[in-house]
């Protein structure tokens, strides 16, 4: 039946958009044999190559790439002429679709969307159009693009211009002749740097106005390349899987390899090779860290200007073209073909509006604040109101008519970039939160309308009418997008990507980036875990697997990740010795954490025998407040040196004299060896406090899992035997109780390198059962605590160690003591002190070195 003008009211799903995403859509459902209608703004299929008409306008990722892959078949039919198609060609595959699959007739055109209400008493949606058609639906599926709404042009006098004015968004649909025109481009963006060489063929004179300079590189355009194709071919549907199993959508090698780790020559000839190969993607995979290493990326950055430099004949023109505010790749890398020779013709000007701002345009112009200038054409290539302007630009109305705008006031708050607490049934296709705009767009497209339209599937299946994300699910996703975001350079770039484009628009980065791979393994997790954060609800009742899909912090699963793909024995299972082998080798090549000022290594003496000891003493001036620091290990690994990177960070941070001393070890000599050591260690630091170059009587303790149980048990020995006087105790994932029946230990019990089994075996090495409950090995069952310094406590949510640690923040609290406390979400036993390698727990770290600081006042 055709609901395209029919009287048909009423379907099981209304899309909006009739582009990439819209097209698939329709026919997933069609073929799901679901009722569908698509609501287009446009008068024919096609999205955004329908409406970016512009000159010069084409894909920037492959066509063989840029392409659907749901029907082998189509792939066969349908031949793509160049490597990177012309707008006209894609428009014509996406014209070719819709016929071949017959969905017009299930389109109705020229149906601009206005409003969008949620109806809880019949569990429908209500979509109102500009033309005043009234619909229903259950599902309501936005697949509206995310570079559709254009960006308002923000240029003062813009609506003086007498001349022609054109957008290369909207471009008008019979083409534009710029023969003999003096013509002005704003923006240099991808649609600029694509358009201007173009335009500047025809026009007898072009200004371009350039606000930013941006990164771009050759397209190196052609057919499409035969070992592509042969690739391809090869084995079609191993193909497409590895792009949907790609970072960005793209089958590519990606480099493991940090840019420091490669030597000059091969950098070099890696740099010359990605830019050789014309493509977005190659130079950023064949390094690991060029979106998160600042010093990587300016060296990259270095090798982009240097070619702009050699291809602009005026060094004052090619010094403005090369871009430098903003680390490559946090704005979409651009792909030019001339765009650069174009600066060398005679009637091409660049006008840097960083030196010389736009003051206004005039009736017949533009003038600067430098000159005035004529023209008869003004094209605007200013950019879109990115990933959520198209969708609040509908009125949408969730439950009680909470609208979306509203929502979104402050960023765009999604679960899985999918749907929103608070609009059930109600998704977006590519949403702000998912991979979108930093993936190959049609995979992403593929990938959710497979999700969405499986997930349908199920409701009608189970019962279901309404589907919707629990705030926790959708505010634990947020925190996880924010969280990768954070691990790179991208939140540091004024670019669309983070709203910054649009004046008032709140800052926030909008895609996920993370990438496909990992993306698609969360949705999938979450359909695993029957739609892990959904609320389902039918008339015969309601059912929800509350949680949240990714709660550990993405640099700390990095680690994780890294751990196991050693494929070595748990510790536990080994002898001590080889234990410490194992750690010893694993820890061989980590960041060395910062510099500081000096680092001594000495001994002091010890109740049997001596102890050694490395002093760490910052560049500043002493004498400096003394830490006296204890390693963690569980008694049985580690030595003065092994937490060397946090000992380094804590003296620079905290500007602090850091002296971590070693203590006799299990199994070799058991409790209570460790605690004589370390309070002997203590006394001998206090005493000799000065020539040390340390401050008198400013005098802290400091330790890690099992030093942090050594650091609070100096602190109730020193009460108790009067001295020395300590002025407070940074506590770190401490071991402070033997007792294995908390939460934690069953929540954590395994996969978070601190196991179960692991702290059992160490305190089995360390002390006899029944020494255990003794104060000095298990410090939370102290008879008092009153009196204790000032302790920072800092507890790891995923940390089997957890709730003992936060026992004995409550009971120091309890006691009087003066506590600081933080419980850090999303970190692990071994995380928070790994300086340089875990960086999300920077915040964290800050504390505790700000804790430190206040201790010696
Ligand atoms: O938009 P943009 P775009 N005064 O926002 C400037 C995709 N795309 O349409 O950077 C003066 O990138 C602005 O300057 P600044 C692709 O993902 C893909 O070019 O804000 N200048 C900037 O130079 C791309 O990233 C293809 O200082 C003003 C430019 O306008 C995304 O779409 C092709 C200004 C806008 O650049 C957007 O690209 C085209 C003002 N008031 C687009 N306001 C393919 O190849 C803005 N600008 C597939």
């Amino acid at each position: 039946m055709d609901n395209n003008g029919s009287q048909k009211k009423d379907f099981d799903v209304i899309t909006v958009g009739a582009g990439m995403a819209g097209l698939y859509m329709l026919h997933k459902l069609r073929a799901q044999g679901f009722s569908a209608i698509g609501l287009e703004a446009g008068d024919d299929v096609g999205g955004t190559w329908y409406w970016n008409r512009y000159p010069g306008a084409r894909c920037d990722i492959e066509s063989l790439d840029y392409s659907y892959s749901f029907d082998p078949e189509l792939e066969k039919v349908w031949q793509w002429s160049e490597r990177y198609a012309t707008q006209p060609e894609i428009l014509r595959y996406l014209q070719f679709v819709a016929d071949r699959y017959d969905l017009r007739r299930d389109i109705r055109f020229s149906s601009k969307v206005e409003r969008a209400d949620w109806d809880d008493s019949t569990s429908k949606w209500r979509i109102t159009t500009a033309n005043g058609d009234s619909l229903t639906c259950q599902y309501y599926v936005m697949a509206t693009g995310c570079l559709s709404l254009p960006k308002e042009p923000d240029v003062k006098g813009v609506e003086r211009f007498t001349g022609q004015t054109y957008f290369t968004n909207r471009w008008p649909h019979e083409g534009v002749d710029f023969t003999d025109m003096r013509v002005a481009v704003i923006g240099t963006g991808s649609s600029g740097i694509q358009s201007i060489p173009l335009i500047a063929e025809q026009a007898s004179q072009l200004t371009v106005f350039q606000r930013t300079a941006n990164y771009a590189a050759p397209a190196n355009n052609g057919p499409v390349r035969p070992e592509h194709r042969e690739k391809l071919n090869a084995d079609r549907e191993a193909y497409r899987e590895e792009g949907r199993w790609s970072r960005a959508g793209v089958p590519l090698p990606r480099s493991e390899e940090p840019y420091s780790s490669v030597n000059l020559e091969e950098r070099q000839r890696r740099l010359e090779a990605g830019f050789a190969q014309g493509d977005l993607l190659t130079i950023n995979s064949s390094f690991s860290d060029l979106v998160t290493n600042a010093a990587a990326n300016e060296s990259v950055q270095d090798f982009f200007r240097d070619k702009v430099r050699a291809k602009v004949t005026d060094p004052k023109t090619a010094e403005d073209l090369c871009a430098k505010d903003f680390p490559l790749f946090t704005k979409r890398l651009c792909l030019e073909t001339n765009y650069f020779k174009t600066f060398n013709l005679p009637h091409t000007k660049l006008v840097n509006l960083r030196r010389t701002p736009i003051a206004s345009i005039t009736e017949t112009g533009i003038d600067t604040t430098d000159e005035s200038m004529e023209f008869d054409a003004i094209v605007f290539a200013t950019g879109f109101d990115a990933m959520t302007g198209a969708i609040v630009a509908v009125d949408i109305r969730g439950r009680d008519g909470i609208s979306l705008k509203d929502v979104w006031e402050e960023g765009p708050k999604t679960y899985l970039g999918l749907n929103v607490h608070g609009f059930p049934n109600f998704f977006t296709i590519t949403g702000p939160g998912s991979p979108s705009v930093l993936s190959n767009m049609v995979v992403s497209i593929e990938q959710h309308v497979n999700w969405l339209t499986a997930a349908f599937e199920h409701l009608r299946k189970e019962g279901f009418q309404t589907i919707e994300a629990t705030s926790a699910a959708q505010d634990g996703w947020i925190t996880h997008v924010n969280d990768f975001a954070n691990l790179t350079l991208y939140p540091v770039a004024n670019s669309w990507y983070m709203g910054a484009n649009v004046p008032g628009k709140p800052r926030v980065f909008l895609p996920y980036i993370g990438g496909v791979d990992t993306y698609r393994q969360a949705c999938n997790e979450v359909v695993e875990q029957d739609y892990l954060g959904f609320e389902q609800c039918g008339t015969s009742g309601s059912r929800c697997n509350e949680g949240v899909i990714r709660f550990v912090k993405p640099d700390v699963q990095m680690v994780l990740d890294a751990i196991a793909g050693l494929e070595q024995p748990p510790l536990d299972t080994l002898s001590p010795i080889q234990a410490r082998e194992q750690i010893e080798a694993n820890t061989a090549n980590r960041a060395p954490g910062p510099e500081v000022g000096e680092v001594l290594d000495g001994s002091l003496p010890g109740p049997a025998g001596s102890l050694n000891y490395r002093l760490y003493r910052p560049a500043t001036a002493g004498p400096h407040p003394i830490v006296v620091y204890y390693h963690g290990g569980g008694w049985v690994l580690g030595h003065a040196s092994s937490d060397d990177p946090f000992c380094r960070y804590l003296c620079t941070q905290a500007n602090a004299l850091v002296i971590s001393v070693n203590y006799r070890h299990a199994p070799e000599t058991r409790f209570p060896a460790a605690v004589e050591d370390a309070f002997e260690a203590l006394n001998w630091i206090g005493n000799n406090a000065e020539s040390l170059g340390g401050a008198p009587n400013k005098l802290s303790v400091a330790g890690w899992s099992a030093g942090g149980n050594l650091a609070t048990v100096m602190c109730q020995l020193a009460l108790k035997q009067g001295g020395p006087n300590i002025n407070g105790q940074l506590l770190v994932c401490p071991v402070t109780d033997c007792d294995f029946s908390t939460a934690s230990y069953n929540e954590n019990a395994e996969g978070y390198i601190l196991t179960r089994n692991l702290m059992e075996w160490f305190w089995n090495q360390y002390c006899k059962a029944e020494d255990r409950k003794d104060p000095r090995a298990s410090p939370l069952r102290a008879e008092s605590l009153v009196d204790l310094p000032p302790a920072m406590v800092v507890t790891a949510e995923l940390d089997p160690l957890r709730d003992e640690g936060n026992a004995y923040a409550a009971a120091l609290q309890n006691a009087g003591v003066i506590v600081e406390h933080i419980q850090a979400p999303g970190q692990i036993h071994t995380s928070l002190t790994a300086v340089d390698m875990v960086t999300s727990a920077n915040d964290v770290r800050q504390a505790m070195s700000d804790a430190v600081r206040a201790f010696a006042k």
